[in-house]
Order: C-alpha cells, then structure tokens, then sequence
C-alpha cells in the first residue's frame, strides 16, 4: 500500500473563525458586527440563521481546548473578533473581550498547540461600516489601530499571524455578488473594498513585526483553479478571466506584479484610482502565504452581456452531468486541481513559503447511534493530502496543512445547513461528538502520513 509521508515538522491543525463558533454576541462589552446585522435581516441567511450562539465556545473555551488535545492537533488557527476588541471599530479598547483571546492562547499554548491567529475573518464592527466600511480609505488606520491593540497583547505569544482571511469574498461575495455581509451588489464599490483590505494587509505587516519578535506573518487568499469543458478558444478565455477575477487580482499586486492589466481593462470604470505607492504598501514582503481551497471553478463563456467577467460557473447540475463528484456545497471534488494550484502558485509567484490554512468538505453526515461515519469526508482529506504531497515534491514550499473545520459552525449564508467539521456539534444541545474523520485525522498528524 503506498504511502504518504510529509517533510519533517510539517504543522498539523484545524481552522475556525470567530463569528462561526463564538456565539455570545452581547458578551463582556463586545460591539455589533457587520454579520449580526446582516443575519438578522429576513431573506439573508438561510433558515433565519444567526451567529447569536453559533457553537457558544466563547463559554466552552476549555472543552474545546480539551477536545483538540483529543483530536491531537498540532495548532490552532482562529480568528479574532475586531468587535470584541475595539467595539466601536475605532477608539476605546475593550480589554475584558481582549481577555478571552488571552486565555485562547494560554490555554493553547499550556496544551503544547500552536496558535495562528487571523485578525479579520469578515467580522467588522458595524459602527465601522456605518461610517463606509472597506469602501472608505479611513479602514486602513483603523485596521492598523485594531491591529496594534491586538498584537500589544498576545503578540509576545502569538508567532503566527495572518491579516485577512480571503479577501475575494469579502470584496466581490459581499459587495458585488450580495451574497454575505454587508450585501452590496456594486462593482466599483467591491474593487475599492478589494484595494483597501490589502492596502491595510500592507499597513499592519510591520505593526504585526515589531509588536510580535520573532513573529511570522501571511495573508491567507481563496485560490482555485479554472477549468473548462473543451480547450476551444472562448472557452479558455473565460477561464482566464475566472483566474483574474479568483486568483491574480489579488496574487498579482500581493507580490509586486500589480492589478492584472487585462482584468483592470474588464472591470472598466469600476475600477478605483490606484497609485504606486498604495501598490508598494500591497506588496511589502511577508513571510508565507496561507491558501484556502476547497475545488476548481468550471466555467463557461458568459451568455449575458451585462456581465464585465466574461464567464459563468456551471451549476450543480450541470456539474454532475459533466461527471463531476460534488459535496454538499455543490462544489466539484478534484484533488489533483488542488495539487495543481499550489504547484503553480509557488512557482509563478515564487512564494517563500505556504500554510493551506483551509481545505475540507461539507457533507450531509447523519448520526447513527451517536456516532457519525463520514467516509466521504476522510477520502476527501486523504485524497487532498496526497495532491499536496505531489505539489511538495515539485518544490512548492509548503510547510502546514489546517482542516476547514475543527467543528461543524455557522456557514455564513447557508447558514447551520452545511457541516463542515471534524467534530459534529449538535445544535440542539451544543454536544460535541468527533466524527469517524476526526480520528482517521489525528492517526494521520500523529503519523505524520498515511497508508493510501
Ligand atoms: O466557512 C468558510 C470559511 O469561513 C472561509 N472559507 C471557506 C469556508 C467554507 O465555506
């Protein structure tokens, strides 16, 4: 049976984000975020689903950090909630919401888990938005205020540091698509959004470096690769054109390349005024890249002429009668595209080093007698896995992998109707139960590899 082993020191984890597990929205002084006001809007969030308890671990801590000794993950990587730290996006400190992450990070660290910690994971205080929110070129100071607050308190324990967690979504599924918070549908105002998130990654990298010594720090982009059902020109046309939009316009300016020429062209007179200097502050240099992906895009020419991408995904249907396997997202699964992307990224962008800060699956799991077999899932990771120990072997400096979720949590629009975990919660009751997955996961971090 062959097997897959990873380099020495590989870092094994799993991912949450606050508002998907946090629940205790009023808690200890915490503000509004832009994601309370969006799920309590009727028609938003499927079911009426809100983040109000979520997986309540903010009163779970230490269970929950007992349940990853259990599932012996390696590290941790979490996200800080701006509206617990500063409440009203700017201004007055909030220590007692800073406290909880302060405990997060001791009690990891007591465990011997390793935190990485996320400073936006699409959170923002709702005061903030009220006065333009990402659209607004003052969000660059704030966010850098934000971030001196947060890493003057865990930063001479928190070596592992990540800006924003996927700006693609918060620009365009936020405010061009309408999808998430804070529901836009504006072109212009999802570029200007684009460019201020990474205009303030920019900012905060040497805040991060000199409040955390010795500290290491990334963003983390949402990448996957395009594919087309034939290799006829307009058919890759509209690949390349999913590329820009997914990948490079936010991989472009990151490593000193700026906007992609031909997608600045697309976007037209959406696009926002940029100059070097911003384009500088974009590319000032990190430590590694973190990537989330889940699967490919497959993508047709559009058919509507109102549409300045100049491709459409294919649906699920359309996706399953391609032959394509889809989870519970309707997302194709496609290891090899996985291995792929990330073999391409470190080449074409010659990237230090890589975290794959999320990768997993949502499948409909059913417990049975209190246990959750969740096959699927386990051929998910194990066949992601050895795709990654390909693009490893190709050269691509990857030195972590963290599974997309440590626990089934709020999936933001489809709301608790998608799991993700490797740990099922029951929302009923907020019991923890590790699914059939969870353990195949921890022989596997414990082995550094597995049998195929
Ligand atoms: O749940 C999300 C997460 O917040 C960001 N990356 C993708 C996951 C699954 O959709």
């Amino acid at each position: 049976m062959p097997r897959i082993q990873f380099p020495d020191g590989f870092v094994w984890g799993a991912a949450t984000a606050s508002y998907q597990i946090e629940g205790a929205v009023h808690a200890d002084g915490r503000g509004a975020s832009i994601w309370d006001t969006f799920s309590h809007t009727p028609g938003t969030v499927l079911n009426g689903d809100t983040g109000d308890v979520a997986c309540d671990h903010y009163h779970r801590l230490d269970a929950d950090l007992d349940l990853m000794v259990d599932l012996g993950l390696r590290a941790y990587r979490f996200s800080i909630a701006w509206p617990r730290v500063v409440p009203d996006g700017t201004g007055q400190v909030n220590q007692a919401g800073l406290d909880f992450y302060d405990r997060l990070v001791d009690g990891l660290l007591e465990r011997g888990i390793t935190p990485f910690a996320t400073l936006y994971h699409w959170d923002l205080p709702q005061a903030l938005q009220d006065r333009g929110g990402w659209e607004h070129r003052d969000i660059v100071p704030a966010f850098t205020e934000y971030t001196q607050a947060v890493v003057g308190r865990l930063g001479d324990r928190v070596v592992r540091w990540i800006t924003h967690n996927e700006p693609w979504v918060v620009s365009f599924l936020g405010n061009y698509e309408g999808v998430h918070a804070p529901g836009q549908t504006d072109l212009g105002a999802a570029l200007s959004v684009a460019h201020h998130l990474l205009v303030s990654h920019g900012a905060a990298v040497p805040v991060i470096r000199s409040g955390s010594p010795g500290g290491e720090v990334g963003i983390t982009v949402n990448l996957g690769l395009g594919r087309a059902r034939t290799d006829a020109p307009a058919d890759m046309e509209a690949v390349r054109a999913l590329d820009g939009y997914a990948n490079r316009w936010f991989l472009d300016p990151l490593y000193g390349k700026g906007y992609p020429s031909d997608m600045v062209e697309r976007f037209g007179a959406a696009m926002p005024a940029v100059n070097d200097a911003d384009l500088d502050l974009i590319a000032t240099p990190t430590d590694f890249l973190g990537i989330n992906s889940y699967n490919p895009s497959v993508v047709r020419p559009t058919a509507k002429a109102d549409n300045p991408l100049g491709f459409d995904p294919l649906t699920a249907d359309e996706l399953t009668a391609a032959g394509y396997e889809l989870t519970a997202m309707g997302w194709p699964i496609v290891p090899e595209a996985f291995g792929q992307l990330i073999t391409r990224v470190a080449r074409d962008y010659e990237v230090p080093a890589i975290y794959i800060t999320e990768n997993g699956a949502a499948f409909d799991d059913e417990v049975v007698d209190g246990r959750i077999d969740d096959p699927r899932r386990t051929d998910f990771l194990r066949r992601h896995l050895a795709a990654l120990r390909v693009a490893i072997d190709e050269g691509a400096p990857v030195r972590g992998y963290f599974a997309w979720s440590l626990m089934d949590n709020f999936e933001w629009a489809l709301g608790y109707a998608r799991r993700f975990g490797l740990v099922h919660v029951d929302y009923e009751t907020l019991e923890r139960t590790p699914k059939a997955s969870a353990h195949w996961y921890h022989d596997t971090m414990a082995d550094n590899g597995f049998d195929l």
